[in-house]
């Protein structure tokens, strides 16, 4: 346990070469990716998020914990990433117009992959149009969109209002997540799912291709 909190000390310091190194320890000493994730890197992360709320940290700050974030999920993503799971279907993934954040984002995808699904990263900042285009050209099953910002979130609406004009409403489903987003919003904009969480969207995907 002692190293993962050294994760967390290392990840609010902003250390990324000495996150790279403990996380790397952590793999070595057998401890589950899973906890190195949740009680390191995310705790870590949980404490900038309070700090940068309450105004004790600035953005610099954040910058070199989410470069720190980044790191270890590079160690992590291969021990999460099944190997030769058979594809369950394509899914397109990215941050919605306007909005730099991605590291919920990448887990989501991290995440989904594990499950089976194969994963269009298309990062973030996207355009409404290029989700749809990126979609109908790789014949995926389904786009999630991630939003951190109040003020970006209304960009999902727009995503859904393409598939809708495009006559793809009901092919390719949507689901939503992100700080601000909820399942009343959701709805309102008639997406086909909300996920809290990146372990939730497996589920939420899931249900979504049985029906
Ligand atoms: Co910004 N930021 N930020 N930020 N930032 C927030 C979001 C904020 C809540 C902080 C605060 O003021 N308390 C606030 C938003 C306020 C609001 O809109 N109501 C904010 C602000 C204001 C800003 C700027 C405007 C600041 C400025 O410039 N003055 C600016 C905007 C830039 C832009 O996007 N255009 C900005 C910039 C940044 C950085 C670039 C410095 C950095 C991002 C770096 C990066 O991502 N590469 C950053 C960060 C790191 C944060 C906080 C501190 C942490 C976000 C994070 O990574 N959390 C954040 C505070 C907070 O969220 N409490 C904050 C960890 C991550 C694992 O969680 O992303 O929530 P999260 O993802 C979760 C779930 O939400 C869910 O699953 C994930 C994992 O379980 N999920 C999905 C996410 N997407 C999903 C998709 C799904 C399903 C689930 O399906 C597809």
């Amino acid at each position: 346990m002692k190293i993962l909190t050294e994760i967390s000390e290392v990840l609010i310091n902003g250390d990324s070469e000495k996150t790279y190194e403990l996380v790397e320890e952590a793999i070595k000493e057998k401890n589950d990716a899973s906890d190195i994730l949740g009680n390191g890197l995310l705790a870590g992360m949980n404490v900038i998020s309070e700090r940068f709320k309450n105004h004790e940290i600035f953005l610099p700050d954040v910058l070199m914990s989410a470069k720190c974030m980044h790191k270890g999920l590079e160690l992590l993503k291969p021990l999460f990433v099944g190997s030769m799971i058979p594809s369950k279907g394509k899914v397109v993934i990215g941050t919605v117009q306007g909005d730099l954040h991605d590291i919920g984002k990448n887990l989501v995808g991290i995440m989904l992959e594990s499950a089976g699904y194969e994963i269009i990263d298309l990062g973030r900042d996207v355009p409404p149009e290029k989700y749809v285009e990126a979609a109908i050209e790789n014949g995926a099953i389904a786009i999630g969109l991630s939003a951190l910002l109040t003020t970006t979130m209304v960009n999902m609406q727009k995503v859904i209002t393409i598939l809708e004009e495009k006559g793809y409403k009901d092919k390719i489903k949507v689901i939503i997540g992100g700080a601000p987003v909820s399942q009343e919003f959701a709805d309102l904009i008639k997406a086909d799912a909300y996920a809290y969480d990146a372990s939730s969207s497996i589920d939420k995907i899931n249900e979504l291709v049985k029906n």
